[in-house]
């Protein structure tokens, strides 16, 4: 029985996905393959109703992933237990088994002795009318008890060896699990379909809610836009999100990687001090033209409805350059914090410092949104930034050059993989794309089944 419901509860965490919860850490996953995609009778809960209006439907989506999410972290947990449990019960059995052998040697080797003593021929003729019935009775019971005894081993016997097989066939479900786990379709790549999806609303509404970024004065929404109109030299530009009430200058970079980047944070020489307080991260500062920050608001503007890449360009002072990419990137409202709320898989040669910091809301020295109850990353280390307990990579700490003594560990502008929490860099950009249009079966079916949007329409505007 208890086989059975571990089983159920696998057959259950089949049916839901999530990122692994391993160290409590998510990690990246990429896109599944088609095929290990839940069929839509599997997941009908995932596909709001037709008649609800669309934001509703992505609220209740995002919920239901939420949801799926801690019945995820439930399930793991009463997995675990369930093979304590019958670990322990296994050891329990084991004990039990081997004192039942123990007890069973002692009454052969007492009925062998009893046995002795009546076959032995002094003893029959000294006593044979009154000892030999109490013998008899005392090797009769022994004999039922014996009996007894081996069928009760026999029974614990198969017992253990039933559940060794129930534990053997429950690592191996396990392992197999863990191994599918990888084709599941895991939350981030559904963030990521959300994203999408609220991108791809923006169109059929903005004659009524956004008529003034496409309609009065034709202003791009983003790097990408500029590049699309023509503007194929990298500078400074005029955007305006369709999210943003007013347009506001970037730094478009046009040639890196195909050009439509914007720029979000730019150093390089510490001419501009980062160590900045809540209000100047929420705005920007700096100099377009030299080191600057964007602006959380801003970057909230370009990447919070619409799935962005993101780039991160890194240089040390042996002008040995490295890169990370990140296939999504998306930062939340100052209302929840201006939070990573979504990071996606890595990839590029300075390795993955930022992935520890998905999820965590942003931080300043006047504004501790960190897990760090006794203190606050962003003073103890010199910045601003996704502070969880606290970094693995502190762009926006202080520009100090090179190798640091051990007591500014952490208080540089540091990448964590490139060169160490212990060295400050020469030069960090980050900077963000539109992505390239997500074309996958389930986010398809999204948009066939749910939205009732043309297709034709989409690619319009
Ligand atoms: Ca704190």
């Amino acid at each position: 029985m208890l086989l059975t419901s571990l089983l159920y509860s696998l057959i259950v965490l089949s049916a839901v996905t999530s990122d692994s919860v391993e160290n409590g850490r998510a990690r990246p996953r990429q896109a599944p393959p088609p095929s290990a995609l839940p069929t839509q009778q599997q997941q009908p809960a995932l596909y709001p109703d037709r008649s609800e209006p669309p934001r509703r439907n992505i609220g209740d989506i995002e919920y239901r992933l939420t949801r799926l999410e801690v019945l995820l972290v439930e399930k793991l947990d009463n997995i675990r237990n369930d093979v304590r449990d019958v670990t322990r019960r296994l050891q329990a059995l084991e004990w039990q088994s081997a004192e039942s052998q123990a007890t069973f040697d002692t009454f052969r080797s007492d009925i062998s002795r009893i046995s002795q003593q009546v076959s032995s021929p002094s003893v029959q003729q000294q006593q044979p009318q009154t000892v030999s019935p109490q013998l008899e009775a005392r090797i009769d019971n022994l004999g039922k008890g014996l009996q007894l005894l081996v069928a009760a081993t026999r029974g614990l016997t198969s017992d253990v060896n039933g559940l060794k097989r129930n534990v053997s066939i429950l690592a191996n479900d396990t392992r197999s699990f863990l191994a599918f786990t990888p084709n599941l379709v895991t939350k981030q790549f559904l963030n990521n379909g959300l994203l999408e999806l609220k991108h791809h609303q923006v169109q059929p509404w903005s004659d009524n809610t956004c008529p003034k970024s496409d309609i009065s004065n034709n202003v791009p929404r983003n790097c990408r836009e500029v590049l699309e109109s023509g503007q194929r030299k990298s500078g400074i530009y005029r955007i305006q999100p369709d999210t943003s009430t007013k347009p506001f200058m970037v730094v478009c970079d046009q040639l890196t990687r195909g050009g439509g980047w914007t720029v979000i944070q730019n150093r390089f020489d510490g001419t501009q001090d980062f160590y900045q307080n809540w209000h100047d991260y929420k705005h920007g500062f700096g100099n377009l033209g030299g080191e600057f920050w964007l602006g959380l608001d801003n970057i909230h503007q370009l990447t919070g409805s619409i799935v962005n890449e993101l780039l991160i360009e890194l240089q040390d002072l042996d002008l040995e350059s490295k890169s990370a990419y990140y296939s999504a990137f998306s930062i939340g409202s100052e209302v929840e914090g201006f939070p990573l709320k979504v990071l996606g898989g890595y990839s590029g040669d300075a390795g993955d410092s930022l992935l520890y910091h998905a999820g965590s809301r942003f931080s300043s020295k006047d504004m501790d949104q960190d897990g760090w109850p006794e203190g606050s990353c962003a003073q103890a280390h010199g910045g601003a930034w996704w502070y969880r307990s606290c970094d693995m990579s502190n762009l926006n700490g202080k520009y100090l050059s090179g190798q640091l003594p051990e007591q500014y560990i952490y208080q540089g502008m540091y990448w964590g993989e490139f060169r160490g929490p212990q060295y400050s860099l020469n030069r960090a950009r980050m900077l963000v794309r539109p992505r390239e249009e997500v074309s996958h079966p389930l986010v398809d079916e999204i948009f066939d089944k749910n939205l009732s949007m043309p297709k034709t329409e989409r690619g319009s505007s």
